[in-house]
């Protein structure tokens, strides 16, 4: 398996708005293990973990939200609302203790997956700084 750093060169080489893994499990093409879905967001566990506590979650609607560093004006509703439905699923998860949340932006960012998405992570002591 490529190591992330290679996943995301190889990631970030593709059109932005190319489709994504993330469409298919938005889709329900290929199965996601979900631990919170709305109309707008949706939350599933990583494939990767690395936490014991270690979720996604993503826009339904991507909207040329791609990354971060993509976000316009009129993404400001969903961004919120994905940093809120964190908080919720950091305490469906009972992460009372604390928790994580990573956006990883563009291939410095080692981000693999162009679909905006939030890392929760929890269940252990995290470190700074981050790899
Ligand atoms: O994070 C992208 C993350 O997406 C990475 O931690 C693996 C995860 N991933 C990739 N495919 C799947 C599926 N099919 N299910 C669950 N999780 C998945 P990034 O910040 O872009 O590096």
């Amino acid at each position: 398996m490529a190591s992330e750093k290679e996943a995301a060169l190889a990631a970030a080489a593709l059109p932005a708005d190319s489709p994504t893994i993330f469409d298919k499990i938005i889709n329900k093409e290929i199965p996601a293990n979900v631990v919170y879905e709305d109309d707008k967001v949706l939350a599933f566990r990583d494939i990767n973990p690395q936490a014991p506590i270690h979720i996604l979650l993503i826009p339904k609607v991507k909207d040329g939200l791609s990354g971060v560093s993509k976000a316009e004006e009129r993404h400001i509703e969903i961004l919120g609302r994905l940093l809120y439905t964190a908080k919720l699923v950091a305490k469906q998860e009972g992460l009372e203790d604390g928790f994580r949340l990573v956006i990883n932006d563009g291939p410095s960012g080692c981000q693999s997956v162009y679909h905006l998405h939030i890392h929760l992570l929890g269940g252990r002591q995290m470190n700074w700084p981050p790899g």
